[in-house]
């Protein structure tokens, strides 16, 4: 059997990072693009190079934007690859409401302008698509859970609104030319490869410095907000079923279990045998002009048809966020012991 080819858009993200992984276990030759920024963003792509060596010639890394159409066409039917994975996006729901027409752009067009090179390609050739849709879709009102692949939408944010917009042009590929084309409605997705800035891991990443002394509390918005969190190495596995399956379908993926941000706080502080309440402060600028109040959602449907779970449980998911964290901020002190003068005795 020849080897597959997928292209993945985000390669340099958190889902990036772990769907690469899967591919390469599963042999697939991977190639990602990259944006051109003025340092270097490869850093969890360079560090799966090195915890595989023996696959690392089968990623391929080149520039590219997701806004820039041509530039995607060019390379779509240059490669031909049997599966894209769309995973890029301005993926923080904070930041949509300061770049409202940069997350248009990135989160919808970028979704567009791939949908249309993929209708290209599959003139030639079949080709499978997958658009990282999310549960932010749905907005969170309490009378909705758990959500499902029938909930209404009802977007709160620029992030969503785009993202919704997307979902639609991906269904609307899918009936209209008869792409195999789906959306993951993914909830909350975590793991220690977690951008800094999203609320797990600027928790874990607190309570495992203030643990060493590096770093002396936390300011966080509403902790009274409820999320569905999972393991980003569990979804991962999801998607790529999405694309296995006969038909093309949108599927959510989900645990089923809500918690609050004061519960993930609880849970972290005291995997480092501290108390939270201890170091806690409330900073209005973390606060969203609209709120997701509460995501829990019901993966029925992905369990029954491709026979996906989830692994992971939300005790687990913030141990292994927390020890990872652990073990970087003890050797951040180690480095910052090295610098300090020698004590006199
Ligand atoms: P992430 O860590 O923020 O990664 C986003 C990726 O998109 C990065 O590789 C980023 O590149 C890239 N990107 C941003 N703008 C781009 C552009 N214009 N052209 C090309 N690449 C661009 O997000 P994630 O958590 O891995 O999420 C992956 C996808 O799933 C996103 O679409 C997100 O909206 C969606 N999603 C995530 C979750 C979750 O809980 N994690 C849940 C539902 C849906 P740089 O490295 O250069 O920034
Ligand atoms: O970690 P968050 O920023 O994630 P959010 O907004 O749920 O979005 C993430 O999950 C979505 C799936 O549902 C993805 F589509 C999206 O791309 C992203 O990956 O915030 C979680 C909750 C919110 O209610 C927020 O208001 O935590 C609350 N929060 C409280 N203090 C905070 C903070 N969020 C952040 N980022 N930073 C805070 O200091």
């Amino acid at each position: 059997m020849t080897q597959k080819r997928a292209f993945v858009t985000g390669i340099t993200g958190q889902d990036g990072y772990y769907l690469t992984r899967l591919l390469l276990e599963k042999g697939y030759d991977v190639r990602g693009i990259v944006r051109r920024t003025s340092s270097m963003s490869r850093r969890r792509i360079d560090q799966l190079k090195d915890e595989m060596p023996d696959c690392a010639d089968r990623i391929t890394m080149q520039y590219g934007d997701v806004t820039d159409a041509a530039g995607l066409i060019r390379i779509i039917m240059e490669l031909e690859p049997d599966e894209i994975y769309n995973l890029a996006a301005q993926s923080h729901v904070r930041v949509s409401f300061d770049k409202p027409a940069y997350t248009q752009a990135a989160n919808t067009d970028g979704c567009l302008n791939l949908l249309e090179a993929v209708r290209l390609l599959n003139q030639r050739k079949p080709v499978r698509f997958y658009q990282a849709s999310t549960s932010e879709m749905f907005g969170g009102l309490p009378e909705t859970v758990p959500q499902s692949e029938k909930t209404p939408f009802h977007p709160r944010s620029p992030y969503a609104t785009a993202k919704v917009a997307a979902f639609h042009h991906t269904m609307n590929y899918r009936e209209a030319y008869g792409l195999f084309a789906c959306n993951g409605i993914l909830f909350n997705h975590e793991s220690p490869m977690r951008g800094e800035n999203f609320v797990t891991r600027k928790i874990t990443l607190a309570a495992a410095r203030i643990k060493e002394g590096l770093q002396s509390g936390i300011a966080l918005g509403n902790i009274d907000a409820q999320r569905d969190w999972g393991y980003a190495a569990d979804y991962v596995e999801g998607m790529w079923m999405m694309l296995q399956h006969d038909e093309p379908e949108d599927f959510v993926l989900a645990t089923g279990e809500a918690h609050t941000v004061r519960e993930f706080l609880q849970e972290a502080f005291s995997r480092v045998g501290l108390d939270y309440q201890d170091y806690l402060s409330i900073d209005s600028h973390y606060f969203r002009p609209t709120e997701v109040e509460l995501l829990c959602g019901d993966a029925r449907k992905a369990r029954e048809v491709l026979g996906w779970e989830p692994k992971t449980s939300f005790s687990e998911l913030v141990q292994l966020m927390v020890d990872h964290d652990c073990e970087l901020a003890r050797q951040e002190r180690a480095f910052h012991d090295l610098g300090r003068p020698a004590q006199a005795t």
